[in-house]
C-alpha cells in the first residue's frame, strides 16, 4: 500500500493512474495520522514553494510529515517534494522548508529558457535500488523554473545539464526525490516507480552514464476537439481554422484513441484543444473532463487542455474563476491549460492600463499551479502593409510579398477560433504573457493551419526572439523536413503537428527517425 499526500495542487491524478497501473493499490492522506502511519510514502509537488507550505501548514501536515522523514522510513518526493526536503527556497525566501536536507532552492539563471520543458538525460552519480534495470541513456520530463543545490554531495544521486549542472535526484537513506516527474516520464518512469514500489536493498549502477545530457526537442500531437453535428465527440482538423468539409464538422477519430495512439508512436506530449470552448462552458461540456480521465489512465506522458479557460457565470447566476475551470482540468488529469481567447482579453487590458491586478487568470493560475503549468495558445494571422511605420504593431520584413507586392507584415491575434480580429500582435501578446507569469507560449499560425507547406519560421523568429520562456512551434507541417527545418532555423524548444499525424501521412515515428542524428530528439 502506497500512501499519497496531495495537498491539492496539480496532477495527482497521473501519480494515482501510474501507481495503480503497477498493480499497487494507494491511500489518499486525508489526516495527519495518514502520514505517521504510511509505510511508503509518495509526495508529488506541482505549483509554487510558498503555497505548498502554507497549505501543508494549514493542513497540519508538516510536523508528521517531517518526523515521518525522520524515520527513515521509504519516501519518495517528486519535483516540488523535492524542494520541500531542503532549508529553503528562492521562490519563497519567508517561509522555511523541512529542513531535512542541507541547501536551498534557486531559481534557473541562464541564458536558456526557464522553465526548463522536456525531456532530459540523468548523470548518475552512485549506485541506487531505484535505478535497478534502466540502462542509463533513459530521458526523464522535466518541467521546473528552481532547482536544489544540494550542500552534501553523498546526497545526490544524479545531475542533469541545463545551461549548468543541477541536481536531478537525491537520495538520502530511505529517502529518495526526483526533480522530473517519473509518473509523466513513460517507460523508464515507471520502472523506477516499480522499483520503488518493490524495495529492497539491492542496489543498481546502470550500464552507462551519459554526461552531460541533452534536452530534447519535443514532438507534440494535437487534438483539436469539438461535438460534432451528432453532438459526438470527435477529433476535428481546419484548414486555416474551418473544420467543415460539405458542411459537415470532419471526423478523424475519437479522442482517447488517438491520445493512446500517439502515445505508443512515441509522441513526447499531447495536446487537447476543446475548440468550442468559447462558446460552451467547459464545465458543463463533461465529455472533455472524460476523456482526460480515460486518457491520463494509460498515457504516461505530459498532457495540456485549452479551450474555454475563463471566468465564466453559468444560466443559474453561479460563477466559476478560471482557477476553477482550470483546477477541474488538473484534477482530471491534465498537466498544463492552455488559454486562448482570455489571454488575448487580457493583455489588452493590461497595455491599457499598465496594471498587474493579479486577478487574471494567467496570473492566478500561475501563481497557484506555477508558471510552468500554464501555456497560451497563440492564434495569429498575417496582416501586409507597405511600410512598418503603417501600424503601431511589430512589424516583420517578409520574403514571402502580400497580394500587392507588400514586403512587411504584422501577425494579428484573434479570439474566438480565429473569427475575431484584435488590434494587438503576437509579439506583443507573447511579451505581455510572459510578464503575468505564462510558462509557454503554443504558437499556431492561422495562415499555415492545415496547409502542409511548413511552419512560419518569419514568426516563429520573431515570437521566438521576444520571449525567455520555451515556445512551441504550431501549424503547416507537411513532412518530415519541415520539422528539421523548424528545429535548425529557429530556436523552438517543441513543435506541434495535427493533420499529418491524424490522417497518418506522417507518422510520428517516421519523424523521430527522420530527426535522429539530426537533432537532439527522445527516441
Ligand atoms: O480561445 O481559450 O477558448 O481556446 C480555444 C483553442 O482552440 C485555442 O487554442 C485555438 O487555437 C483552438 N482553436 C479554436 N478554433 C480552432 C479551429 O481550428 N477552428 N484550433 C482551433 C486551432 C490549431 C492548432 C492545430 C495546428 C496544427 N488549431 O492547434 O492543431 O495548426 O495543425 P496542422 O499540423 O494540421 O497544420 P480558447
Amino acid at each position: 500500500m502506497i500512501t499519497l499526500l496531495d495537498y491539492g495542487a496539480g496532477n495527482v491524478r497521473s501519480v494515482v493512474n501510474a501507481i495503480e497501473k503497477l498493480g499497487e493499490s494507494i491511500k489518499m492522506v486525508e489526516t495527519h495520522d495518514d502520514i505517521l502511519s504510511a509505510e511508503k510514502l509518495i509526495f508529488p509537488g506541482v505549483g509554487n514553494f510558498s503555497s505548498m507550505i502554507r497549505i501543508l501548514g494549514q493542513k497540519n501536515y508538516l510536523k508528521p510529515l517531517k518526523s515521518y522523514l525522520e524515520s527513515n522510513r521509504p519516501f519518495f518526493g517528486i519535483c516540488l517534494g523535492l524542494h520541500a526536503l531542503f532549508d529553503q527556497s528562492e521562490e519563497a525566501p519567508d517561509l522555511p522548508g523541512l529542513g531535512i536536507l542541507k541547501g536551498v532552492v534557486k531559481k534557473f539563471n541562464i541564458d536558456r529558457s526557464v522553465p526548463h520543458i522536456g525531456w532530459n538525460g540523468i548523470c548518475v552519480k552512485q549506485p541506487s535500488q531505484i535505478l535497478s534495470h534502466l540502462n542509463g541513456n533513459e530521458k526523464f520530463y522535466f518541467v521546473h523554473s528552481y532547482y536544489v543545490d544540494c550542500k552534501d554531495d553523498v546526497n545526490v544521486l544524479t545531475t542533469t545539464h541545463y545551461g549548468i549542472e543541477f541536481v536531478s535526484s537525491i537520495q538520502h537513506q530511505n529517502l529518495i526525490a526526483t526533480q522530473f516527474h517519473p509518473e509523466k516520464s513513460g517507460a523508464p518512469g515507471r520502472l523506477l516507480l516499480k522499483n520503488f514500489i518493490k524495495g529492497g536493498n539491492d542496489k543498481a549502477m546502470p550500464l552507462s552514464v551519459s554526461t552531460p545530457t541533452h534536452l530534447s526537442k519535443r514532438i507534440i500531437a494535437c487534438l483539436d476537439v469539438r461535438a460534432n453535428d451528432n453532438g459526438d465527440l470527435v477529433v476535428t482538423k481546419g484548414d486555416q481554422y474551418d473544420v467543415r468539409e460539405n458542411g459537415t464538422v470532419r471526423n478523424l477519430g475519437r479522442p482517447v484513441e488517438l491520445a493512446k495512439r500517439y502515445y505508443k508512436e512515441g509522441a513526447d506530449e499531447i495536446t487537447f484543444l476543446n475548440i468550442t470552448g468559447f462558446r460552451d462552458f467547459p464545465l458543463e461540456d463533461m465529455p472533455m473532463i472524460e476523456v482526460l480521465k480515460q486518457t491520463s489512465k494509460s498515457v504516461f506522458v505530459p498532457l495540456t487542455i485549452g479551450g474555454g479557460i475563463r471566468d465564466y457565470t453559468d444560466k443559474n447566476g453561479r460563477h466559476y474563476s478560471a482557477l476553477e475551470v482550470a483546477e477541474e482540468y488538473f484534477r482530471s488529469g491534465a498537466d498544463k491549460i492552455s488559454i486562448g481567447s482570455d489571454a488575448v482579453l487580457i493583455a489588452e487590458k493590461y497595455i491599457k492600463t499598465g496594471n498587474l491586478t493579479g486577478e487574471s487568470s494567467i496570473e492566478r493560475i500561475s501563481e497557484v499551479y506555477g508558471c510552468q503549468a500554464v501555456v497560451i495558445s497563440i492564434d495569429p494571422r498575417r496582416v501586409y502593409v507597405d511600410a512598418p511605420d503603417k501600424v503601431n504593431h511589430h512589424v516583420i520584413e517578409t520574403t514571402i510579398y502580400g497580394p500587392n507586392n507588400e514586403k512587411f507584415c504584422w501577425y494579428q491575434c484573434t479570439i474566438k477560433g480565429g473569427r475575431e480580429g484584435r488590434d494587438i500582435d503576437a509579439v506583443t501578446l507573447a511579451r505581455v504573457c510572459e510578464k503575468l507569469g505564462a510558462g509557454e507560449i503554443l504558437l499556431n499560425c492561422i495562415d499555415k493551419d492545415g496547409t502542409k507547406s511548413g511552419f512560419d519560421i518569419e514568426l516563429i523568429n520573431a515570437v521566438k526572439g521576444a520571449v525567455s520562456i520555451p515556445v512551441i512551434a504550431s501549424s503547416g507541417a507537411g513532412c518530415v523536413e519541415h520539422f528539421l527545418e523548424v528545429f535548425e532555423k529557429t530556436g523552438v524548444e517543441a513543435a506541434l503537428a495535427a493533420g499529418i499525424f491524424h490522417r497518418r501521412e506522417v507518422p510520428i515515428t517516421e519523424v523521430k527517425t527522420f530527426l535522429k542524428d539530426k537533432v537532439e530528439i527522445r527516441f
